[in-house]
């Protein structure tokens, strides 16, 4: 049995919503007319806290939707230098709404006002102007980090005095409040949008969800549309995504207790280094360079061994744990790890 810790985003479907998916009543949703998608879109506003929620197929296009309603072309979109908006999202910003990024680097994921106030254009004629900020909570590549409330709460309210937008990229938006221990609602209410992916730690096969104000929704719509995002029985999918947003947020803890029990694991290896402090939900990201081997090496091993972790740099590698994954999974999994560090570690290390 292969043991996939890659990513959240391999988990496969439960029974139950394989049931729903089948048993779902649908509609052309172009028409606004899929019972089901309507009813996920009400409850995901619901939960969040804001006036309307639109289904979109990824957390990427629900990016890219806030972007492009919240910017003018020539305008700059400011964010960390590692988050996915930025790197991963194939220069989309640029592309579709016609923005550059301007990144800031961070030690942990975590923006602060400060910095962000420092990299801010002064109002003349000749700077490109900034009207979006967007933070990622948690932050997937420095390790699942979360953001303390109070310090989102002062970049959205220094922000908003400036007539800025903040959009979050809340991907794993719940693993982050099961972190904090606060209802989602309050985590996202300081921000003018937000995006959030049932198709990662909540569990569900496809679709995320992009929210904000009923005015932001509208266009958003209209944003989707000419991405090619307008679904049409979208029901199906978004039958799974109710389970997954009803069910799967109290889940998360045990996610997280796994992501440590990992990173505990991993700090004992010799060759492995890893900062524990940072493994705060479901992600652990660890350095194998005292072992001898590339990331790529080690993780080519790994598969070897029935444990697939991918690689995220020369010397690194990304684990994430979810609900397909067990405790006994992660045992094993810890065992694979020793394996390839045995064989691999040079005397004396
Ligand atoms: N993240 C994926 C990869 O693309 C890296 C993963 O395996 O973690 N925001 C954040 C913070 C994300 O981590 C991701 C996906 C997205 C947006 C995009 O979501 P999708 O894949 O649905 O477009």
């Amino acid at each position: 049995m292969i043991i996939d810790l890659r990513s959240d985003t391999v988990t496969k479907p439960t029974a139950e919503m394989r049931r729903a998916m089948a048993e779902a009543e649908v509609g052309d949703d172009v028409y606004r007319e899929d019972p089901t998608v309507n009813r996920l879109e009400q409850r995901a506003a619901e939960i969040l806290g804001k006036e309307a929620a639109l289904f979109v197929p990824s957390g990427t296009m629900g990016n890219q939707i806030a972007v492009k309603v919240q910017t003018q072309p020539g305008q700059e979109v400011i964010c960390e230098e590692r988050s996915h908006i930025f790197n991963f999202e194939m220069g989309a910003m640029a592309a579709f709404s016609g923005c550059q990024a301007r990144t800031i680097a961070t030690e942990d994921g975590i923006l602060s006002w400060d910095q962000i106030r420092e990299r801010l254009r002064p109002g003349i004629y000749y700077y490109s102007r900034n009207s979006l900020i967007a933070l990622e909570n948690t932050h997937n590549m420095a390790g699942g980090t979360v953001y303390p409330q109070e310090v989102a709460t002062e970049i959205c309210d220094r922000a908003h005095e400036l007539g800025l937008k903040i959009h979050l990229d809340g991907a794993r938006v719940f693993n982050a409040a099961t972190f904090l221990g606060r209802p989602v609602r309050e985590v996202v209410a300081p921000f003018d949008s937000v995006m959030f992916c049932l198709s990662k730690g909540l569990g569900a096969p496809v679709g995320s969800l992009v929210a904000g104000t009923r005015r932001f929704a509208e266009e958003a719509l209209r944003a989707r549309k000419i991405l090619g995002g307008g679904m049409r029985q979208a029901g199906v999918l978004a039958a799974a995504g109710l389970i997954a947003l009803e069910q799967h947020p109290a889940k998360l803890a045990e996610d997280h207790r796994n992501a440590r029990f990992l990173g505990e694991g991993l700090g004992r290896l010799p060759g492995l280094r890893l900062d524990l402090a940072k493994v705060q939900t479901n992600i652990v990201i660890f350095d194998v360079a005292g072992s001898g081997l590339a990331a790529a090496e080690f993780s080519a091993r790994l598969k070897a061994c029935g444990v697939l972790i991918n690689p995220i740099s020369d010397r690194q590698l990304r684990v994430v744990t979810h609900s397909d994954v067990t405790r006994q999974d992660c045992e094993r999994a810890l065992e694979g790890i020793e394996e390839v560090v045995q064989k691999s570690t040079p005397a004396g290390v």
